[in-house]
């Protein structure tokens, strides 16, 4: 899973890659630790030899210098393709350098303009293109579906396609299709009025937090951020409050694993079954699916144990199309 970090020039893009780090990250790329308390309270209680959280990559797109041939603008759309999510980042701090007033709104308007417009381009260079590179009838029926979306000004992101036309335009790599986090960087100790911004984010999910004050809660030990987290006003510590929520804009839940080996949290689909999660371990152990053992981590929680799990009937015994559901502790029986 890589999540794109984007935004206009100055807005905190390499300050939020330092605070999703929490110290292991490297400028522009960093891989995040999908904040799960769940994660840590059951390798305080198994006391495993490893613990292992669900992980994202997370990339910042750099702001880059115009050329004599391009703009900043050109060059930054065309940098931009790739990752399964855009964490859009919008600057409601003042800064100084960039000498431009705050404007949140403005400046999401302004990219959403840009990445409507490259994506019409590239539906017309395509159409222009089919004597050198053919279009199937259904190729162009979809493309003339995305064509007439963007005109109404549209994202492609809220088309539904079906399953082949999705993957058919998913080979473009038209910006607009990717899903998109809003995440706005604050002023410390100022108001903010979320208002403003609230019709231009047209549906997508807005998260706003000083990233200043983020990043110095990322350099805290995981015991002590969750509260300084909080006597700073924010949702939470950085890496917990993005991940979940680009969790939920991707549809991905993670189920646990225990034992005095390793704890660990999966990343998978809301929607798959039992044995789709198994394949998440290991395509053996999808492919000897025998039965899988489950608790729900708060029935664990509420239990104590796996004993009083079993006494109590918390303890479940599922069939390959059990559909997981988010913080099942899950024992998969199987041969090989
Ligand atoms: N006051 C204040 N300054 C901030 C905040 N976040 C970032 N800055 C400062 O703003 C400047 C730009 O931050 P960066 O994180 O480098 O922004 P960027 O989006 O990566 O910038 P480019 O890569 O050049 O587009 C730096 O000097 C930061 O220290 C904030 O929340 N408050
Ligand atoms: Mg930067």
């Amino acid at each position: 899973m890589e999540a794109r970090i984007i935004g206009l020039k100055g807005c905190g893009k390499t300050t939020l890659v330092a605070a999703l780090a929490e110290g292991r990250g490297d400028g522009h790329i960093a891989t995040v630790h999908v904040g799960d308390s769940r994660v840590r309270a059951l390798s305080d209680m198994f006391q495993p030899k490893k613990t292992t959280f669900a992980e994202f990559k997370v990339r910042e797109v750099a702001w880059p210098e115009a050329s004599a041939r391009k703009g900043e603008m050109e060059r930054y759309l065309d940098a931009l393709a790739g990752g399964h999510v855009y964490l859009h980042v919008l600057r409601a701090f003042d800064n100084p350098i960039l000498g431009e007033s705050i404007q949140p709104a403005q400046d999401l308007e302004e990219l959403d303009r840009e990445f409507l417009l490259f994506d019409l381009i590239r539906i017309e260079r395509a159409f222009e293109r089919v004597k050198k590179a053919p279009l199937s009838d259904a190729g162009k029926a979809a493309l003339a579906r995305c064509q007439e979306a963007l005109e109404a000004e549209r994202p492609l992101r809220e088309v539904a396609f079906d399953g082949d036309q999705l993957s058919f335009v998913r080979g473009y790599q038209f910006l607009t299709l990717v899903p998109q986090l809003l995440i706005v960087n604050t002023e410390a100790g100022a108001e903010w009025d979320r208002s403003a911004l609230e019709s231009a984010a047209a549906g997508r999910e807005i998260l706003a937090f000083p990233f200043v004050d983020a990043l110095e809660v990322s350099r805290l030990s995981p015991d002590e951020q969750a509260e300084f987290a909080e006597a700073l006003g924010l949702p939470g510590p950085a890496a917990e409050v993005v991940t979940q929520a680009a969790f939920k804009e991707l549809g991905l839940i993670s189920f646990l694993t225990t034992g005095s080996d390793e704890v660990r949290a999966w990343p998978i689909h809301l929607g798959e079954t039992a044995r789709e999660a198994a394949g998440a371990i290991h395509s053996d152990i999808e492919r000897g699916f025998i039965r899988a053992e489950v608790v729900h981590y708060d029935e664990f929680m509420r239990c104590g144990s796996m004993k009083v799990c079993r006494e109590q009937g918390a303890f479940r015994v599922e069939g390959k199309d059990y559909l997981v559901a988010d913080g099942d502790i899950i024992n998969f029986r199987f041969n090989v």
